[in-house]
């Protein structure tokens, strides 16, 4: 029998259903059934006895950073273990002692393989050897990593120009690799370096810059236990940052509140039984939010508008409700905002946001009389075309309060994850930074291109039409993770060579180049050794630290290599001995590695000898109230609009989010736990009147369309679900949901996909 054609193998997860059961959504998160499933999870891919041995180095100063998502770590680690549930499935996924190896892909065809759910594909094991996709054929065979590297530099050298290369990394490299590879690709000569940054945060870069001059929050882990307000907005942190549980909690029991905001009522966020407190294991749990506004999707920056319109009515009564001494000395654009705000009635912004004007009251009371207020945000936030707004309104109404620069108050943009703000500190940008250029330009003595890069956005379209030939991944899995799967995957298809530098199999290694290569990697539990000795990594947390991490595991094949020495492979392979840096030397050498980043980067000066143990902050200027790199060195109060989505009569706005079982387009399992949903993915939560409203009913079969310019996209087979989730709006899970983003919709300014506001109608399936 033929095999089909490599361009038309599957793109997106299969469409099966596989065996829903509903429950009651989770009355609180974590408490022992957390426990439970992490030790599950662990001890199915790894063993009991290796799973507690390896748990109890995660997270500790010694041990390895946990390789899930970015939140700090107290500077008191509990003996009990300094990790969540989730985490514990991050280690246990990478960690696997399952393993895909030349006798694995010489009996799977690529298209076999394709067919595949992400689950079973995710499942299949570690990568454990370079393997190679030759044109024509359809089954990945062995390679040297001599033979790789050869591959690359060649594939390199025919390009007309540096421009045709593009180099994507994700989040999960450490500062030293990415560090690395950044000085490769400029060196190299280009600035095509998207990173999944760009799917992620870079709305929150943008407005942080814009307006405070530094594109990272600015709040550290102590001010938790010193806030009076936190509010929590466009996040899920149960599922997704489960340790700010514990921030949370410690926050509540000093006598702070919380305020939610968030189309769906989390239950992460409602009760938390905390599994490393005794209290917490015996009663009921705490409970954690105080007052929850069910914002409709985007409509946070009209709630956000409602807020300050009356906390300005208050303040003009009872002058003591903004901090005008602090408004006065350090922002600029204060009464253009307050100007602004009378552009929309109370009443117009009540309706657009959908929340009860009795809670709003509620938590402009409680704002009014408080200053040391935190705000806390994810992907609610910046995945949508005015994702850089809804941003911008978090600081304004920051700045109204004097919450910054004091201890217990500040901005939290929460990172997904765990060394993405460290890439970005390191260099792995598509934008010209001047000052990095002059710094390598003096330590390596080469000339950094000067010209912008592409992101993700432009990265795709670029291959699609031809224009970039070549793409290298450094981890991630950017064919599932980037939106219009379909449109994504013929661009990738398009490349004469695609790379992925990878520890785990996923569908980017099968939706492929001419040419692809897969070239297998440690993972972070994982000991580097060289020469009989350990080396280490060091990675920065959401807050701003970088610290070490240390692998603790034997590696899961010795033909493995770290990425630090896969960068330098492919850079000695292309340049022979013909450049100024020693690429080889620096890929094997860590502590030359990070000495040069010091010389480069000035804040990590030192950083061999300052990242151990506890690590160190990177400089903040808002931490320090500095904004003198702003206009008028003035922190800048912002005007934003309202965003405009023109729906018609049948058309609803989808967010596309994480189940609790999934890191982004890795699945751990087929559960979404805390919302009730277990064994199944392919669901649709909607609100009962809109049920009614589209003659439906629980269960039934429904297909999902997206009509932009003229072209309906379209995923089928997703099961109705009642939800708690307000009219109009609706949610599915990423990555199945991908295919309906149209590549050409992104945030203003900032680019970012608009994954959590796609505008979309459904028809039984
Ligand atoms: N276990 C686990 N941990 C992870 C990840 C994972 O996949 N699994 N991913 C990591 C990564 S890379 C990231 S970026 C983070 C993501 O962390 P989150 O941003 O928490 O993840 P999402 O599931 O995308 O959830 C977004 C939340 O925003 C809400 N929301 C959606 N639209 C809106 C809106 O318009 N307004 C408001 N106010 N809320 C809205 C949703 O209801 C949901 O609660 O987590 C990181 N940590
Ligand atoms: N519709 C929709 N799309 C989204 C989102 C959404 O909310 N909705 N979220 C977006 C966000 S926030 C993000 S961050 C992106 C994520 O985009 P990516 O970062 O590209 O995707 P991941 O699923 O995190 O990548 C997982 C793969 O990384 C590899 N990997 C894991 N650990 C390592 C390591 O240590 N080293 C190396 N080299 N490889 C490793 C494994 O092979 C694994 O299969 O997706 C974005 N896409
Ligand atoms: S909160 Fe994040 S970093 Fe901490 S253990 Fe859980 S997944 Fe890992
Ligand atoms: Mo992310």
């Amino acid at each position: 029998m033929s095999l089909p054609s490599r361009k038309n193998i599957q793109a997106q997860s299969c469409k099966e259903f596989t065996g829903i059961t509903l429950k009651d959504p989770a009355a609180y998160a974590a408490g022992l059934t957390g426990v439970k499933v992490a030790l599950e999870h662990t001890f199915k891919e790894m063993g009991v006895i290796k799973s507690f041995q390896t748990l109890s180095h995660m997270n500790q100063k010694d041990g390895f950073d946990c390789p899930g998502c970015a939140w700090p770590d107290p500077e008191n680690r509990s003996k009990l273990g300094e990790y969540c549930e989730n985490g514990a499935k991050a280690l246990a996924e990478e960690a696997t002692s399952k393993i895909v190896d030349e006798e694995f892909f010489s009996n799977y065809s690529v298209q076999e393989i394709s067919s595949w759910s992400d689950y079973k594909i995710g499942k299949s094991g570690r990568l454990v050897a370079p393997m190679i996709l030759k044109p024509n054929s359809n089954y990945y065979e062995a390679c040297t990593w001599e033979e790789a590297f050869r591959v690359i530099s060649d594939h390199l050298h025919a390009l007309a120009s540096p421009d045709e290369a593009i180099f994507y990394t994700s989040g999960r490299s450490s500062n030293e690799a990415a560090f690395l590879y950044g000085l490769f690709v400029r060196a190299f000569g280009t600035n095509n370096m998207p990173d999944c940054s760009n799917m992620c945060h870079e709305s929150s870069g943008v407005g942080l810059s814009e307006t405070l001059g530094i594109g990272k929050g600015s709040v550290k882990l102590e001010d938790f236990d010193k806030a009076e307000v936190v509010i929590v907005i466009g996040q899920n942190p149960g599922t997704n940052h489960p340790r700010m549980l514990s921030a949370l909690e410690k926050c509540k029991s000093n006598g702070g509140k919380i305020i939610c905001i968030n189309p769906l009522q989390e239950a992460g966020l409602i009760r938390f039984r905390n599994p490393q407190a005794l209290s917490g294991m015996l009663l009921n749990g705490h409970g954690l939010t105080d007052i929850f506004l069910q914002v409709k999707i985007n409509q946070d920056v009209a709630l956000l508008k409602l807020i300050q319109k009356k906390l300005a009515a208050l303040d003009k009564v009872n002058s003591k409700v903004f901090d005008h001494e602090f408004i006065e000395k350090y922002t600029e654009g204060y009464e253009s905002l307050l100007a602004h705000l009378d552009k929309h009635t109370e009443k117009e912004l009540l309706e657009l946001c959908g929340v009860d004007e009795k809670l709003i009251d509620e938590a402009v009371a409680l704002l009014a009389e408080k200053n040391k207020i935190i705000i806390c945000w994810a992907m609610g936030l910046t995945q949508h075309k005015n994702g850089v707004a809804n941003v911008k309104e978090c600081v304004n109404l920051l700045l109204l309060k004097g919450s910054l620069g004091k201890p217990g108050a500040g901005t939290c943009p929460v990172r997904g994850h765990s060394n993405v703000q460290g890439d970005r500190t390191v260099g792995i940008m598509h934008y010209v930074s001047k000052e990095l250029n002059a710094a390598i330009k003096k330590t390596f003595g080469f000339d950094a291109p000067d010209h912008e890069g592409v992101d993700v956005v432009k990265a795709i379209p670029a291959m699609y039409e031809g224009k970039a030939k070549v793409f290298v991944a450094l981890g991630g899995n950017f064919g599932s993770a980037a939106s219009d799967t379909e449109y994504t995957a013929k661009a990738l298809q398009n490349c004469d060579l695609t790379v992925q530098i990878s520890t785990k199999l996923n569908r980017s290694h099968l939706i492929t180049g001419k040419t692809a290569l897969i070239l297998p990697t440690l993972g972070r539990s994982e000991k580097d050794v060289k020469d009989g000795e350990q080396r280490h990594f060091t990675v920065e947390n959401s807050m701003g630290i970088v610290h070490q991490s240390k692998g603790f595991l034997a590696p899961i094949s010795k033909e493995i290599k770290s990425e630090p020495e896969i960068v330098a492979g492919i850079a000695s392979a292309y340049f022979k001995e013909n450049h100024s840096v020693n690429w080889d030397e620096l890929g094997s050498d860590y502590e030359l590695l990070r000495e040069k980043l010091g010389e480069v980067i000035a804040s990590f000066k030192d950083i061999n000898t300052k990242s151990k143990g506890s690590g160190f902050y990177l400089p903040n200027n808002v931490r320090d109230l500095d904004f003198s790199k702003l206009p008028n060195q003035r922190a800048q109060f912002s005007m934003t609009e309202l965003p405009i989505h023109n729906l018609k009569e049948n058309e609803y706005l989808l967010m596309s989010i994480r189940s609790h079982d999934q890191f982004n387009t890795t699945i751990y399992g087929l559960d979404d736990r805390y919302r009730g949903i277990h064994n199944e993915r392919r669901v649709l939560f909607m609100n009962e009147a809109d049920i009614a409203k589209e003659n439906l009913k629980k269960m039934d079969v429904v297909n999902i369309m997206s009509n932009y310019e003229g072209q309906v996209r379209k995923v089928f087979q997703f099961l109705v679900i009642p939800y708690n989730i307000p009219i109009g709006n609706l949610a599915a899970y990423f990555p199945e949901t991908n295919p309906l983003i149209p590549i050409h919709q992104y945030a203003d300014k900032s680019n970012t996909p608009i994954s959590k506001s796609v505008r979309v109608s459904i028809e039984k399936a």
